[in-house]
């Protein structure tokens, strides 16, 4: 299986982790996707324009959550109930809005003008942590390994790119740094030089 994407992609990631965790092999084809020489090979598999895509032999999926759900039932591994999935939904929508502010900001845009926009992303960047870090320690997320990668990457890149700062939420940072000692996570680390 290979694995268009990036780096530093937090959603690449989730799937890099997971693979590595779960003794999967996936080779990762690293692509700058905004680069002129770049783009066309991500365009060519996702007309969404957005990576991680998976190609597993005749079958092109995009979009981590699917990846992610493809490679569990591949490897016969139970999916998500329904509490699981609304936590990953609350980090995706998280994980999506500080992806936005980024575009923004690389377009120029002041991202902490009072501007509807705006308002409504940080409004709900900062009540998502809020409520991962109420429900951290609930059983149904404890037990998951796709959330616990899920919000380690977000986290992580969080930090990464200096978007927010969680440290108020005294479970994410625990979380966070415990995390962070796990081996798969040391070797998907944007901050290195692969
Ligand atoms: N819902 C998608 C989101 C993927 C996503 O936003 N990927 C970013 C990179 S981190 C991307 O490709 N952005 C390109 C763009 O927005 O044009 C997923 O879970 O895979």
């Amino acid at each position: 299986m290979q694995l268009i994407g990036s780096v530093p992609s937090p959603y690449v990631r989730r799937i890099r982790i997971w693979a590595l965790q779960n003794n999967c092999n996936i080779e990762l084809i690293s692509l700058d996707i905004f680069s002129a020489q770049d783009r066309p090979k991500m365009a060519n598999k996702n007309p969404a324009r957005k990576i991680p895509i998976l190609i597993d032999g005749d079958l092109t999926l995009s979009d981590s959550n699917s990846i992610i759900r493809y490679l569990l039932e591949k490897t016969g591994k139970s999916k998500l109930n329904w509490p699981q999935e609304h936590l990953l939904t609350t980090i995706n929508a998280c994980n999506d809005s500080l992806v936005e502010m980024l575009l923004c900001e690389r377009s120029g845009l002041d991202t902490q003008s009072d501007a509807l926009f705006f308002n409504l992303q940080n409004e709900r960047v900062a009540q998502t942590l809020h409520y991962l870090n109420d429900h951290l320690c609930d059983d149904e997320f404890k037990s998951c390994e796709c959330l616990n990668i899920s919000l380690y990457c977000l986290l992580d890149w969080i930090c990464f790119r200096e978007l927010t700062d969680f440290s108020a939420q005294p479970q994410l940072v625990k979380f966070y740094e415990a995390f962070s000692q796990r081996q798969a996570a040391k070797n998907t680390n944007p901050r290195l030089k692969f």
